[in-house]
């Protein structure tokens, strides 16, 4: 059987390198990877060269500018723009080569601020979204809204997953631009090095957050892009085609700093800057429409943070600074 290429953008990404790990154990397919150096996504021309040139039979579009709060809050115009570039450009450059399928992965933030709780697929487009990150949440709803224009007039089959918030292998440990988890899986660590009395927490503690570990979320991309084309068309619409994916179970900031004391073995007391930005109050996704596609998480909070400080622990000399 001729090998399925598969190319994966953003292989070197957290998401990206666990759905390269996942798709490696399969049969029958070649992953096709592009370094930044390699192939610059944010250059129409070269994406189009690319496509082609190779034979791709299917993309993972993992590829994406992210970050934390602070981060979303510092470069709204690099979130925007970014992000927009590169799905215009792969997802142009995918119809105009005649690739099939596609997957883009898109975020949790998508959703309004104040949206009912959970969150379901249906409440995209209904309210303000929160301010800290809504240059990166308008460029992930293009995505999906790229994916379903192009499937209405083109006939394409490309699907869009939102995850909830992500962590776990290769993720971005930087101090100030990183999501939640790794940021502070860094500081109650090097907490614990300096036998420091008290970690400072951003905000106020009190906002809930969704965690799913990568490698599950890897699964459930692969789960969503193996679905056939009548299960998956039974299971969305034309124009709400996009499938939320996380573990239905959120906790506090709080909650979720003390875990990460007891897993890095950090004794100290947990302290709260509320000069901080809490962002969102709340954003838990309802995650039925995944149920009935087939798809539950299988690694709980401590579990993946236990396992993702192993790996911290054997990769922290190779860290962004
Ligand atoms: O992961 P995070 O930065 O982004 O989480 P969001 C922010 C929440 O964690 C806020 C608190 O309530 C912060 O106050 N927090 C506490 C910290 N300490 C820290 C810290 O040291 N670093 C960080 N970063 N937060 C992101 C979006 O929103 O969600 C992204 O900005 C993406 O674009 C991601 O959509 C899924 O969860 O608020």
């Amino acid at each position: 059987m001729v090998n399925k290429r598969i190319f994966v953008a953003g292989h070197r990404g957290m998401v990206g390198s666990a759905i390269v790990r996942q798709l490696s154990q399969c049969d029958n397919v070649e992953i096709i990877t592009r370094t930044r150096n390699e192939l610059d996504l944010l250059n129409q021309q070269a994406v189009n060269d690319f496509f082609a040139n190779e034979r791709i039979d299917e993309v993972y579009l993992a590829a994406a500018k992210v970050g934390g709060i602070h981060a979303n809050n510092t470069y709204p115009a690099d979130f925007i723009y970014e992000n927009l570039i590169m799905e215009c450009n792969i997802i142009h450059a995918a119809h105009s080569n005649d690739v099939q399928h596609l997957l883009f992965l898109g975020s949790s933030c998508i959703y309004p601020k104040l949206a009912e709780q959970p969150m379901t697929e249906a409440a995209l487009l209904t309210g303000t979204l929160e301010e800290t990150n809504e240059p990166y949440a308008i460029a992930k709803i293009a995505g999906i809204k790229l994916c379903e224009s192009y499937n209405r007039q083109y006939g394409r089959d490309y699907r869009s997953v939102m995850p909830t918030n992500l962590y776990g292998e290769n993720d971005n440990f930087h101090p100030d631009n990183s999501h939640v988890i790794p940021a502070l899986m860094r500081r109650f660590h090097e907490a614990k090095l300096n036998n420091d009395k008290e970690v400072v927490v951003w905000g106020t503690g009190t906002p809930m957050r969704e965690f799913l570990f990568v490698d599950d979320m890897a699964a459930a991309s692969i789960h969503v892009m193996e679905l056939d084309n009548e299960t998956y068309q039974a299971n969305t619409q034309p124009m709400l085609s996009h499938i939320n994916v996380g573990t239905g179970v959120d906790c506090t900031i709080r909650e979720m700093a003390e875990t990460m004391a007891k897993v890095v073995g950090f004794k100290g007391d947990v302290a709260f800057d509320s000069t901080k930005p809490d962002g969102t109050p709340r954003k838990l996704m309802d995650v039925s429409r995944l149920a009935d596609l087939g798809w539950r998480y299988s690694v709980n909070l401590e579990d993946g943070l236990t396992h993702t400080y192993q790996w911290f622990l054997a990769n922290q000399n190779n860290f962004r600074k």
